[in-house]
């Protein structure tokens, strides 16, 4: 196949030329397509089939242990400008960038195939949706796109009706950490990859462009491209509210968006829009709506069992790619918190010795298809999306951060978001445990200057009069052994009931300097095993870290120099000198 764009088809040619493949594949996205790439995956070793009595259509890939998270250190952002990538961003320039790259690419796929795959992130149908077409030389990552996006005939379609696409070019060249670099060309709309597999790294249409690439074209469009998940919470009475949450990379998103209801809440049900990505367009009423851009699921799989998140537990049991977890002596998968067999294989194949550490990597993960959810919302696929009544922000802080609060107004709620503090994971490659400010959720992923993001997000304000409520969020606090405050997973459901009642206007709240937080009981804690002084703990204001929390703030923000908009200068202002009235 090839395609009637000659702009696409130019770009393969030349792609193919710098490369050296010795074949090119356009992918078609049918499912005898993902038959033959996972029989011939089984075939090469990339992947080996798990027990399929257990596991029908599971497959586990163990990557190179070198290649295993996220490399913030060797992504790049490649503007003429290095101000407008700003400080949250590494900068390359565009022409030294594609001198490296045009010579790590030079044929890099000698002896393997080129795959083309078109994709669409978002629903086919979709004003809100945006196209791109990745080039790799995996089959893996394309077994990959197929379960998390609309990839193949119907995208390509779209694509030769516009003639517009992102385009990203990736290889996993020879593994090298030296020779391993995610660039992304934001004023081409591009993004070149190589020497990775895992992924963010490889993934092109995920982090890259529908975060990177996307969030750029979202401050010239008018929207907004960011790292949340979306759920839709049904009450016993019916009704549905949509509320899209910011969390940094494995601190729960998708346990949030397939969460369980506690037995104390019958009659609730959640509904699963998305698990990471959202973006978000004013409509012509001014509602703020969301579309997820993905269509398939890339999770932590560490930690998943029946009780943490049933639904993700029963998604993973068929047609699933495991990517570095452990096995068990009958070809099972297994990891840390399973709570079911025994390792006998850890991540690396090795047999199991607990000398070497965890069985299943920490950021071992699954692939699949969001249609594997008991939980999917049939909305996924609405090319209007869905409207959204809250946004939240939370961080993994284990003091200060109570367990909700309000913001005061959407300027507050931008500063809320922007001062969200988080400790890092496994998720990249890192220092784990460690703080650092993650405003939003954004700071891998945000492919442009910061302050000029949050100016953006503050000028929201002006398009419309009806923006949803903005929330901050904590799972996470601990008591000084250690021990978690709050039991977190299904029993979040209530924290997320008073956040509806609040934009429903049914419960007052207390006003504090840091924003609105629950009045005494009323986060229903029925059933828990929760003392009353803990809930005071969780939802009051600790006045003296606060103020050491909102200094360090406005130290961070003085990094952003000129580019800090007013608003969030005087947001932190009033919140120091209010927290000075309280001591
Ligand atoms: O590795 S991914 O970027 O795809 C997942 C994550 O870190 O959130
Ligand atoms: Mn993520």
């Amino acid at each position: 196949m090839t395609t009637k764009l000659p702009a696409l088809q130019e770009w393969v040619n030349s792609v193919a030329r710098l490369t050296q493949p010795d074949d090119i594949y356009w992918c078609t996205g049918t499912d005898t397509e993902y038959a033959q790439l996972i029989e011939q995956m089984t075939a090469d070793g990339t992947l080996r089939p798990l027990n399929q009595d257990g596991y029908p259509n599971c497959h586990l890939h163990l990557s190179n242990p070198t290649d295993v998270a996220r490399v913030e250190h060797l992504t790049f952002i490649c503007t003429k400008s290095e101000e407008e990538a700003g400080p949250n961003n590494n900068w390359m320039s565009p022409e030294a960038a594609h001198a490296k790259m045009d010579t790590l690419f030079e044929g890099a796929m000698r002896g393997r195939t080129l795959y083309v795959i078109p994709y669409c992130m978002g629903p086919i149908d979709s004003p809100y949706s945006r196209c791109g077409v990745e080039i790799t030389d995996s089959a893996y990552v394309v077994a990959n796109m197929k379960l998390m996006t609309r990839m193949g005939s119907a995208a390509l379609l779209r694509i030769e009706k516009e003639g517009k696409f992102v385009k990203g070019l990736h290889s996993t060249g020879d593994l090298d950490p030296e020779r391993r670099f995610i660039m992304h060309f934001p004023e081409e709309l591009s993004i070149q990859s190589i020497g990775s597999g895992y992924g963010g790294n490889a993934l092109l249409g995920k982090k890259c462009h529908a975060l990177r690439i996307a969030s750029y074209q979202a401050r010239t469009e008018g929207w907004l491209a960011e790292h949340m998940l979306i759920v839709g919470v049904e009450s016993p009475d019916g009704q549905t509210h949509y509320i899209a949450c910011a969390l940094p990379s494995a601190c729960g998103k998708t346990n949030l968006a397939m969460l369980i209801p506690p037995e104390s809440m019958p009659g609730w049900k959640i509904w699963t829009l998305g698990d990471d990505i959202a973006w978000l367009h004013l409509d012509d009423e001014g509602q703020l709506r969301a579309i997820n851009p993905e269509s398939g699921y890339f999770g932590v799989v560490p930690g998943t069992n029946e009780k943490t998140n049933k639904n993700a537990f029963d998604m993973i049991h068929h047609d699933t790619i495991f990517t570095n977890v452990a096995r068990t002596a009958d070809n099972k998968p297994w990891w840390e918190g399973k709570n079911i067999g025994e390792p006998a294989y850890d991540w690396q194949g090795k047999e199991y010795d607990s000398a070497n550490g965890p069985a299943a990597h920490p950021n071992s993960r699954f692939t699949v298809a969001a249609t594997n959810n008991p939980s999917y919302s049939e909305l996924c696929e609405a090319p209007e999306g869905v409207p959204i009544s809250a946004l939240v922000f939370g961080g993994r802080r284990a003091t200060v951060t109570p367990l909700v609060y309000e913001a005061k107004d959407w300027q507050h709620g931008v500063f809320i978001g922007a001062s969200v503090g988080s400790k890092l994971t496994a998720a990249a490659v890192g220092e784990v445990g460690k703080i650092r400010r993650d405003p939003m959720a954004m700071l891998p992923f945000c492919g442009y200057n910061f302050g000029d993001y949050w100016e953006h997000w503050l000028s929201f304000e002006q398009r419309t009069n009806t923006l949803p409520k903005i929330f901050g969020v904590n799972w996470f606090r601990q008591d000084e052994d250690g021990n978690f405050l709050w039991p977190g997973f299904g029993e979040n459901l209530r924290v997320l009931r008073w956040i509806i009642d609040r934009c429903e206007n049914r419960v007052g709240a207390t006003a504090t300097p840091i924003g609105y937080l629950p009045e005494e009981d009323a986060i229903d804690t029925r059933d828990l095993d929760i003392s009353a002084e803990t809930m005071r703990v969780l939802t009051s204001v600790d006045v003296e870290h606060w103020t050491t929390e909102n200094a360090h703030f406005a130290e961070y923000l003085d990094g952003y120099g000129k580019h800090v908009p007013q608003a969030l200068r005087e947001q932190q202002q009033r919140v120091a000198r209010e927290l000075e009235e309280l001591q």
